[in-house]
C-alpha cells in the first residue's frame, strides 16, 4: 500500500498558522513587486479564482482585498523537514518529492496501526498535533493513483483506492488528472477523442507509441492498472533547477548571460553538494507574452562544474531563436549519476583539462560560501563594475 501525502495550501497554511490575523482571510504567497507571481494561496484566496503561478497583479485584479505576504523559504523548508521526520515514524520507505509532498510505502504497517485509512488519520493527526498544519492523503496499491487520489478530498481529507476499487477508478478516470499529461498530450487525446483512462484500452499500442512515444506506453500500462514504480526506487531528486523572474523584461544578451551565470553556480553548487554529476542541461525561458519554452542537451560526459553548467546553458540560449523579450529564466540539469562510478574518468580524460581546473575552482569556492554565506564570492562578471570586489 503506497500512500502519498500532500500538504493543504503550504506556504499561505504556514503563514495562517504564524499570524492570527491571517487566519480565514484570502491569503497569496509570493513577492509585492507588480511582477511577481503568486507562489500559492490560500483557499480563501482560491475561491476568487487565485492560483500559484498567477502573476500578483491578476490574482489583485480577481481578488482587490487579497492579503498578499512576503515568502520565506527557509521557513517552509524547516517545516517540510519536520514533516517528512513525522513519516519516517511510521515507515522507513519515504521517498519526498517536493517540499510539501512525499510518498509512504505503508506495506506491513497495518499489524501496528490498522489498515490504510487509519493510518492515514493516524499521521494526519500527528502532522496536525505537531504543525498545525492539516494534509491530504491518497492510497493505492499502485503508486499513480496515491497520487490522484491523494486530491480527490482534498484539503484535508483521505481517499484510499482499495486493489478491488481500482479498475472502475481507472475506468472514469479523467485523462488530464494523470501526472505527466500536459497539454499538448491533452489535445491529441481530445482529437482522438479519449477522455477517459479506461478509453485509452480501446487504442492500439501502435498509435499510443506514435502519438506519445514511451509515455503512451506508461499510460496502456496505467489503463490495464499496471505501474511498477515502487516508492524510492527513483531516488530523491530527479533534477536541479534555478530560476528567477527578471526585474525587466529583456533581450540583452550579455544581461541574459550574466542570469545564466548566476544560475548555472547556484546549481552546480547544489550539485556539488549532493555530490552528483549530470548528463542533461536545461532551460527555460518564459517570455514577455507568457509562453514559455524549454530546451535541453544530452551530453555524451556528465558534468558537476558551474562554469560547464553555463556553457551548455550559453549555447541552448544561442541556439534558441528569440524574437520575444524574456521574462523569466532558468538553468537546471537532470540525469544524475554519482561520482566514483567508471564515468567520473571521462571527465578527467576529457579534452577540456580547462573543465578540471574549474571543478577545482568551484570546489573550493563552494567551502568559502558554506563557511561565509553564499553572497561572499561571485565571479567578476557577476561583479557590478562600480562595486569592484
Ligand atoms: P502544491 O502542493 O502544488 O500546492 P499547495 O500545497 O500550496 O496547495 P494544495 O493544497 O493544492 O496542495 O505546492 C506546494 C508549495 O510549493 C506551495 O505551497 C507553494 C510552492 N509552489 C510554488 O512556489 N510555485 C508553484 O507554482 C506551485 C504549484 C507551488
Ligand atoms: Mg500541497
Amino acid at each position: 500500500m503506497i500512500l502519498h501525502i500532500d500538504m493543504d495550501a503550504f506556504f499561505a497554511s504556514i503563514e495562517q498558522r504564524d499570524d492570527p490575523r491571517l487566519a480565514g482571510k484570502p491569503i497569496a504567497v509570493g513577492g509585492h513587486s507588480r511582477r511577481s507571481v503568486v507562489s500559492t494561496a490560500s483557499y480563501e484566496a482560491r475561491r476568487f479564482g487565485v492560483r500559484s503561478a498567477m502573476p500578483m497583479f491578476m490574482a489583485l485584479e480577481r481578488c482587490p482585498h487579497l492579503i498578499v505576504v512576503q515568502s520565506d523559504k527557509g521557513k517552509y523548508a524547516a517545516e517540510s523537514r519536520r514533516i517528512m521526520e513525522i513519516f519516517n515514524h511510521f515507515t522507513p520507505v519515504v521517498e519526498p518529492v517536493s517540499i510539501d509532498e512525499a510518498y509512504l510505502d505503508v506495506t506491513g504497517c497495518e499489524r501496528i496501526f490498522g489498515p490504510p485509512h487509519e493510518i492515514a488519520m493516524v499521521i494526519k493527526e500527528r502532522i496536525k498535533k505537531e504543525t498545525r498544519l492539516t494534509c491530504s492523503i491518497g492510497g493505492s496499491h499502485l503508486r499513480f493513483l496515491a497520487k490522484i487520489a491523494s486530491d480527490v478530498n482534498k484539503p484535508d481529507g483521505i481517499f484510499i483506492i482499495e486493489e478491488e476499487q481500482a479498475a472502475g477508478f481507472i475506468e472514469t478516470l479523467e485523462i488530464r488528472k494523470i501526472p505527466g499529461v500536459g497539454k499538448r498530450a491533452m489535445e491529441q487525446m481530445e482529437m482522438l477523442g479519449i477522455h477517459t483512462l479506461g478509453e485509452i484500452n480501446r487504442l492500439s499500442p501502435a498509435i499510443l507509441k506514435q502519438k506519445f512515444g514511451k509515455f503512451g506506453a506508461q499510460l496502456r500500462n496505467y489503463a490495464r492498472g499496471i505501474d511498477p514504480s515502487t516508492v524510492g526506487a527513483d531516488g530523491p531528486r530527479k533534477s536541479i533547477s534555478s530560476e528567477s523572474t527578471l526585474e525587466h523584461d529583456t533581450s540583452d544578451m550579455d544581461f541574459i548571460k550574466k542570469q545564466l551565470l548566476a544560475h548555472a553556480q547556484r546549481v552546480g553548487r547544489d550539485l556539488r553538494r549532493k555530490e552528483l554529476l549530470a548528463a542533461n542541461v536545461t532551460i527555460k525561458l518564459k517570455f514577455a507574452d507568457f509562453t514559455q519554452i524549454t530546451r535541453q542537451n544530452k551530453l555524451s560526459a556528465p558534468i558537476c562544474s558551474s562554469s560547464a553548467i553555463y556553457r551548455e546553458a550559453v549555447r541552448l540560449v544561442e541556439k534558441t531563436q528569440i524574437t520575444k523579450k524574456i521574462r523569466l529564466l532558468g538553468v537546471g540539469v537532470s540525469s544524475f549519476s554519482e561520482p566514483g562510478a567508471p564515468v567520473q574518468l571521462d571527465i578527467f580524460e576529457s579534452t577540456e583539462q580547462q573543465e578540471d581546473k574549474w571543478e577545482d575552482v568551484d570546489r573550493a569556492v563552494d567551502k568559502i560560501a558554506r563557511r561565509f554565506g553564499n553572497g561572499i564570492i561571485k565571479k567578476a562578471t557577476l561583479t557590478p563594475p562600480d562595486k569592484p570586489s
